[in-house]
């Protein structure tokens, strides 16, 4: 029997950065078509803003092993959209996921198949149980970057198909200064 080495990593929690992590780099340009207002989307792609960054520990995807990595997701908005991650179901769809906050203010989308969608509020040592079958966003609603880590299946994969089409049934927008859930048009 071969025997994988354990490892210790401590992320920085002011940055969110873990040291070794394979880095992936998410600018606006990369959700094009994931925001309602597409006047105000052509109007901040001159910018073009990193939107998120994502700091993964990834292994074989093979039954039974654990990914994990931290997404510092910058704040920012789109029209009246908060700026979120692109969302997805896992390829294995029954694969669950644990979030736990780490800085800065925010939340998280989840949507079953048929649309229910749920919205719950994280911030600095919040867990989110993330169970199996629900597709998952999150979203900064506060004015620094909102860090958190995710651990799930290695094997778990992410399919962003229908997400990238319809989107979420809910949309996280701010109205009056205030955080509110509305329902999308385009769903
Ligand atoms: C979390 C995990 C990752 C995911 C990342 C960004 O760190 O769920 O698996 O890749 O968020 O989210 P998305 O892939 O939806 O852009
Ligand atoms: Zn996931």
């Amino acid at each position: 029997m071969e025997y994988k080495n354990p490892l210790g990593v401590d992320i920085d929690l002011e940055t969110g950065v873990i040291p070794g992590a394979k880095k992936l780099v998410r600018r606006l340009s990369d959700l094009k078509g994931y925001f309602v207002d597409e006047k105000a989307y052509e109007e901040l792609l001159k910018e073009n803003p990193v939107v998120y960054e994502v700091y993964a520990i990834e292994q074989e995807e093979k039954d039974g092993d654990l990914n994990f990595a931290t997404t510092v997701l910058y704040p920012g908005k789109v029209g009246r959209e908060f700026f979120f991650t692109k969302g997805h179901y896992h390829s294995k769809a029954d694969r669950a996921e644990i979030y736990y906050g780490i800085k800065g203010r925010g939340g998280m989308l989840l949507q079953t198949p048929e649309g229910k969608a749920e919205w719950i509020e994280m911030g600095p040592g919040t867990v989110v149980y993330v169970p199996p079958y629900w597709a998952h966003r999150t979203v900064n609603t506060g004015d620094e970057p909102f860090i958190f880590l995710a651990i799930y299946p290695a094997d778990a994969g992410h399919d962003y198909g229908s997400i990238a089409e319809k989107g979420f049934s809910k949309l996280v927008v701010e109205e009056n200064g205030e955080v509110r859930v509305v329902d999308s048009p385009k769903w």
